[in-house]
């Protein structure tokens, strides 16, 4: 039998958003992740295996090889720094986008005029440090781990550097969006050291994904 490789994704969105791109290739979990309270998800196909983490551990169960591949969004990418990932491929799913957001009464465009030390609450430390250091703004940041959009209406901070998809989250909050730092997607991630050691296993899977992904754009009218 072939060596084993393991593929670390997180349920929710990214988990339904793959499967489509595998089953291209015929390759199909054996439990859904969303029913089963099992952590590791074998298929149809021996060697292939699933290990389901939170999104933001993806890049370190990839980083010390306890998964060969992961599936892991920018923003997670950034914040964990990619040490010892190859990036090969965006795989174009669970888009949104990074946006600074603010309560509809704030002021942002003359808080950036007057150059304003601006609080800022976010999840996303570095990309939010990188992206007011660019613009010269001094800001104090605010590490928060989720419902960021509570941050301002209680006056934790001005504004917040959140991901945003249909914007109803930040409207339910009475919140907008007032810059938008990025493009947000999914990206395929290799542990480096396995890909050097079984790369004859692992160069068939990122050839599935990468010919998946061609086809979903096909489908989508972008080729
Ligand atoms: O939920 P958990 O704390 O376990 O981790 P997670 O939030 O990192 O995981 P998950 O599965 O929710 O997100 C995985 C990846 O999906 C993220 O790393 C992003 O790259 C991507 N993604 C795409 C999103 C969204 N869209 C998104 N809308 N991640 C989070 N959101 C959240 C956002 O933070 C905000 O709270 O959804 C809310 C806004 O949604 P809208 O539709 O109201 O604008
Ligand atoms: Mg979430």
């Amino acid at each position: 039998m072939s060596e084993s490789l393991t593929i670390a994704l997180s349920k929710g969105r990214i988990f339904e958003e793959t499967m489509p791109l595998l089953a291209v290739a015929g390759i199909t979990p054996l439990e859904n992740p969303e029913h089963s309270r099992k952590l590791v998800i074998k298929t149809n196909r021996p060697e292939i295996r699933f290990i389901i983490v939170r999104a933001s551990d993806v890049p370190t169960y990839v980083q010390h090889g306890a998964a060969d591949f992961g599936i892991a969004g920018l923003d997670v990418l950034i914040e964990h720094g990619g040490e010892g990932l190859y990036q090969p491929l965006d795989l174009n799913i669970a888009r949104c986008r990074m946006m600074v957001a603010a309560l509809e009464s704030f002021d942002y465009a003359f808080a950036v005029r007057v150059g304003a030390r601006l609080r800022v609450a976010t999840k996303y430390v570095q990309i939010a440090r990188e992206h007011f250091a660019a613009k010269r703004m001094h800001v104090d940041l605010i590490k928060l781990y989720g419902s960021m959009e509570l941050a301002p209406i209680v006056g934790l901070a001005d504004v917040i550097v959140d991901l945003v998809s249909t914007g109803n989250t930040l409207k339910a909050n009475h919140l907008v969006p007032v810059e938008q730092i990025m493009d947000v997607s999914s990206r395929l991630v290799v542990n480096q050291a396995a890909f050097k050691l079984k790369r004859s296993e692992m160069m068939p899977v990122m050839d599935i994904f990468r010919s998946a992904c061609r086809m979903t754009d096909r489908q989508e009218g972008k080729i």
